[in-house]
């Protein structure tokens, strides 16, 4: 649900000066100085897609498109080879992406977040800076503390709530994940909250025992609130490249995904993945996360996600 819109062009522009570096200057290198576009531009700038992270299919169908362009105009210094391949990138971001339009917090109250994803992704700083943006609207926000898995994510998640200015449902380490999302929809339903966020232990798609623990986490939310949890996140680690690609794929195999969060896009020159997750995933990006501070977490706009990447003013 992207109730509230956190964007801060200036941040995601200095977010993403590695993977500009690496994408966009190695576009531009291919086509300043020609004064007529060739085969061997579109090469070059088939090259520069390939080794920046955005995988090969989408490279390809993105030169596809340049060369159509291409074998069309008759005058071959006027084609703008850059402004098609942004608009290609546009495109493949916008599949799907509806901003969490249908997400209504009215006729879902509380609505419900689980967050989920491997180890280390940034789950627990992601529910830290959305309870934040929540509350900032004035809305009554819950977190559950459902990573019962080490002692120190209690902690980790109460410093959070803390600097959120929210309340946190908590149990002791080992205790059943299910029984904290059993008690925050309990106190969420009977105190009004408006949203509630559930925090889980990171995980591997493919640990069976792991993964049946997050199916009885769902089973019990929805044995309270029967269409809930409303929305499912999985946050991926964009700095970790291909791996984020593949959890993505393997984990909306084995549990429904409804948006992605991409962290740590701050200081990689791998952000081309966003491209390559959306492209094969079809899932939204909900949100990009741009630092480690509670204002670092950006509701996702194709647009100008696109347009700060090539370093065009907002
Ligand atoms: N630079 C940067 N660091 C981030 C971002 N998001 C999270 N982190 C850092 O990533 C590290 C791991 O974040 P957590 O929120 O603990 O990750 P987690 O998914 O909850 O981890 P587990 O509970 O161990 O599975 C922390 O040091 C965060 O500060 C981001 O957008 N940018
Ligand atoms: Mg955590």
């Amino acid at each position: 649900m992207n109730l509230f819109k956190n964007i801060n062009f200036g941040r995601l522009k200095e977010g993403l000066t590695k993977t500009r570096t690496k994408l966009v200057n190695a576009l531009n290198e291919a086509v300043t100085g020609k004064a007529v576009v060739d085969e061997k531009t579109l090469d070059e700038l088939e090259e520069a897609l390939v080794t920046s992270d955005i995988g090969i299919d989408l490279a390809q169908q993105i030169i596809e498109q340049a060369r159509k362009l291409y074998k069309e105009e008759k005058n071959k210094s006027d084609i703008r080879l850059i402004d098609s391949i942004k608009k290609e990138l546009k495109n493949v971001l916008s599949i799907n992406n509806t901003n969490g339009k249908e997400f209504q917090l009215n006729k879902n109250k509380p609505f419900v977040i689980l967050v989920v994803g491997v180890n280390g992704t940034g789950k627990t700083t992601t529910i830290g800076k959305l309870a934040y943006n929540y509350r900032m609207l004035g809305l009554k926000v819950l977190v559950g503390a459902a990573d019962t898995f080490r002692a120190a994510a209690n902690e980790q998640l109460g410093i959070w709530a803390e600097r959120a200015g929210v309340e946190i449902i908590q149990k002791f380490k080992g205790s059943d994940p299910s029984s904290v999302a059993y008690d925050a929809l309990k106190k969420a339903k009977t105190e009004e909250y408006d949203i509630v966020l559930i925090d889980t232990a990171g995980r591997l798609h493919n640990k069976s025992n792991l993964m049946q623990e997050l199916k009885k986490i769902r089973r019990v939310i929805s044995g309270i609130i029967t269409d809930a949890p409303h929305q499912t996140l999985l946050v991926v680690d964009g700095a970790t490249g291909q791996n984020a690609v593949k959890q993505a794929e393997e984990f909306s195999k084995v549990t429904d995904i409804t948006g992605l969060v991409i962290t740590k896009l701050d200081g990689t020159a791998k952000g081309g993945v966003v491209f390559q997750i959306c492209n094969r995933q079809k899932i939204p990006v909900s949100y990009i996360g741009v630092g480690e501070q509670i204002e670092d977490l950006q509701t996702f706009d194709p647009q100008l996600f696109v347009d700060a990447l090539f370093n065009e003013d907002s």
